[in-house]
């Protein structure tokens, strides 16, 4: 389809393309996050360096969902992902708590950064099969969830292979994202 009729074509449908960066620490569950929502398969996963990136089509949106390395080395190149992004998926180990203030250090810099300002944040407390995983009011807790001020976020608990917990999120992320851009909110911001 030409571009201009795509959008017209999208415009009367009220198909919408959203931008999406999928972030947090090494082994948290990105990868077969994206892959669970893209194939609807559990793959074994290698850390990722560099990033991934798919097309998921749910609700009338298509997320491109980038799925960027979170080893400590990596983390400095997460900001070359935020330019333009609709929303932040931010994806943590429920049971790694040695480092949940790691996670929660890092996703603080994310949403502060300048070009996330107007982005919808969804957070998925991973790994909630786990024994001793931490439940998602703790995680609000600790990464100071409600004291976040004119932000869109939400919590959401999963696990990843088995899907539970994905569409729920990913349900929450379209609705929002639809009722801000028809309030005239913009969710991404472009680098100059
Ligand atoms: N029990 C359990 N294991 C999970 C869950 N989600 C992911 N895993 C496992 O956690 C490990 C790391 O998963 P990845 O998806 O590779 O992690 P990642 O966030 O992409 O890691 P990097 O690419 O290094 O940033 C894998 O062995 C997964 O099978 C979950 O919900 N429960
Ligand atoms: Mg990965």
């Amino acid at each position: 389809m030409g571009n201009t009729f795509r959008k017209l074509f999208d415009s009367i449908f009220g198909n919408k393309e959203m931008r999406v960066v999928m972030l947090g620490l090494d082994a948290a569950g990105k990868t077969t996050i994206l892959y669970k929502l893209h194939i609807g398969e559990i793959l074994s996963t290698v850390p990722t360096i560099g990033f991934n990136v798919e097309k998921v089509q749910y609700k009338n949106v298509e997320f491109t969902v980038w799925d960027v390395g979170g080893q400590e080395k990596l983390r400095p190149l997460w900001r070359h992902y935020f330019n333009n992004t609709d929303g932040l998926i931010y994806v943590v180990d429920s049971c790694d708590r040695e480092r949940i203030d790691k996670a929660a250090s890092e996703f603080q810099q994310i949403i502060n950064d300048p070009l996330m300002r107007n982005s919808a944040i969804l957070v998925f407390a991973n790994k909630q099969d786990m024994n001793g995983a931490l439940g998602t009011a703790e995680v609000c807790e600790r990464f100071g969830l409600f004291g976040l001020k004119n932000r869109r976020w939400q919590i959401q608990g999963t696990c990843a292979p088995k899907g539970e917990g994905l569409y729920e999120g990913l349900d929450w992320l379209a609705t929002t994202l639809k009722q801000m851009q028809a309030a005239g909110v913009s969710t991404s911001v472009k680098a100059a």
